[in-house]
């Protein structure tokens, strides 16, 4: 079906695999029934991590944000299933870790908004923008879940 093949960009933060924390993150989506479409870990190049930030160019905390995002590896990764944008969203939490509920990745694994361990595209647009900023096309993995048919009736 497929709505089920909606696609979202997920993206582990320098302080989310600093941590340790990138098993939890994947076991999340994994365990959810969420199919893993792609996965990239790297020093993300500056000019990367200023495009993807670009609609907050203006806000004062670009800078710190893209220096915050690049001051160390990050995984980057592309999930695949029915909602999974939004519900990758409620998954993460609020950008602010302190209005997360406990339950949420942000509101279990983390304090302040400026280190908020991970992020997750916010609209399907947008996803579709940041897997190509952060993929090549040949980079998504064309394959079948053999679980498919006992997540989705
Ligand atoms: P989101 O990551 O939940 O989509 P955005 O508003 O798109 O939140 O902000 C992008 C990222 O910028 C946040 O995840 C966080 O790392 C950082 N950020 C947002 N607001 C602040 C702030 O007030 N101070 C410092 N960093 C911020
Ligand atoms: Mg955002």
């Amino acid at each position: 079906m497929p709505g089920n093949q909606e696609r979202t960009f997920i993206a582990i933060k320098p302080d989310g695999v600093q941590r340790g924390l990138m098993g939890e993150i994947i076991k999340r989506f994994e365990q959810k029934g969420f199919k893993l479409v792609a996965m990239k870990f790297q020093q993300a190049p500056e000019e990367l991590l200023k495009q993807h930030y670009i609609d907050l160019k203006d806000r004062p905390f670009y800078s710190g944000l893209v220096k915050y995002m690049g001051s160390g590896p990050v995984l980057a990764m592309v999930w695949e299933g029915l909602n999974v944008v939004k519900t990758g969203r409620v998954m993460l939490g609020e950008t602010n870790p302190a209005d997360s509920k406990p339950g949420t990745i942000r509101g279990d694994f983390c304090i302040q908004v400026g280190r908020n361990i991970i992020h997750g595209s916010d609209a399907v647009a947008s996803a579709e923008k940041e897997i190509e900023l952060w993929f090549k096309p040949e980079e998504l993995v064309a394959y079948k879940s053999c679980a498919e048919s006992w997540i989705y009736e």
